[in-house]
């Protein structure tokens, strides 16, 4: 095993070598990933792209669309395959990268992966992983941290909103008093705190919230309540023509519940019933584990290779009841 501190060097040491440096997010990309991305885009400058997981423009999460060099990422479409470095962020493991995005990871001369989640086993060259950090945007800042290079406005902008979204507005229990310390280097770097909390969280498409809102009061509960759930089925995502965006934070919303210990939210896709959980105390990794997920503590997720979504709920529910 080699020191943090020599993989600082290391991953430096490439990004001043390579001559074409490809930064690429997770699939259905967060405030995390993305903002991790677009700082260390900032930080890298002409010779560095972002590929975003998607097909099209028009699916990424829009309200990140503040963020620097988010507009102009590459997607599926147009990205090439010309990078003799490849970073991921916030790529918890390999399987979070599909389609070309994949075999241009694996066909670069040098990977470096940039992660905070303790499940990350680590598939690059370098793999530059704090399981005990509250998202890829705080390694991140270790890294310029070590580099003792300014951090600018640009760069500030997009750990910021890593930070702040990954950790639910510094409420979870990822959040640590170096966070903090963190977060207000950031804030004196002439960003604009409360506007970049107003992108992220009131800036939602009206259809988000009729969704979200049917979703929420269609959820169900089990074991006096200590279990809660929804299902979102291909009708529901039809009706209000939602995207994967629309469904970050009903998981959370389920487990502000007083009383509830343990939340699903599963989501029939062509893969299989996709499913997120938020849990208060128990450990929701130990429930993904099971099924070939991942995720931290109180957040994890995984794809239940099923077609019939109260299936999958009852294979979910039966784990949960060990650990309650
Ligand atoms: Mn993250």
């Amino acid at each position: 095993m080699i020191s943090y501190m020599q993989m600082e060097k290391e991953i430096l040491n490439l990004i001043k070598t390579s001559l074409r440096i490809l930064i690429i997010t997770h699939v259905n990309p967060d405030g995390d990933t993305l903002g991790t991305a677009s700082a260390l885009k900032s930080y890298i400058g002409e010779k560095a792209d972002i590929l975003i997981q998607v097909n099209d423009k028009s699916l990424y999460p829009k309200m990140y669309e503040f963020l620097p060099h988010i507009n102009s990422a590459l997607n599926f479409s147009n990205v090439k395959n010309e990078y003799d470095l490849a970073i991921a962020v916030d790529v918890a493991s390999i399987d979070r990268m599909i389609g070309n995005a994949r075999k241009i990871f694996e066909n670069a001369k040098n990977t470096i992966v940039i992660d905070h989640h303790k499940t990350n086993k680590g598939y690059g060259k370098i793999n530059y992983i704090k399981g005990s950090l509250s998202s890829a945007s705080e390694v991140l800042y270790d890294l310029f941290y070590q580099e003792k290079k300014e951090i600018t406005e640009e760069m500030a902008k997009g750990l910021y909103c890593g930070i702040l979204t990954d950790t639910g507005c510094f409420k979870y229990e990822n959040t640590t008093p170096k966070t903090f310390k963190i977060a207000s280097e950031l804030a004196n770097c002439n960003i604009n705190t409360s506007e970049i909390a107003d992108f992220c969280y009131s800036n939602k498409p009206k259809n988000l919230i009729l969704f979200q809102n049917y979703l929420v009061s269609n959820a169900k509960f089990r074991l006096n309540d200590k279990i809660a759930y929804t299902l979102i089925t291909k009708e529901i995502i039809s009706k209000f023509q939602a995207t994967d965006e629309f469904t970050e934070g009903i998981c959370e919303t389920l487990r502000s519940i007083a009383g509830v210990e343990i939340a699903f939210v599963l989501k029939e896709t062509d893969l299989g019933i996709k499913v997120s959980i938020r849990s208060k105390n128990l450990d929701a990794t130990k429930i993904t584990d099971k099924f070939n997920g991942g995720g931290h503590r109180r957040a994890a997720g995984c794809t239940i290779k099923l077609k019939n979504i109260n299936e999958a709920l009852e294979k979910l529910i039966k784990q949960a009841e060990t650990l309650l």
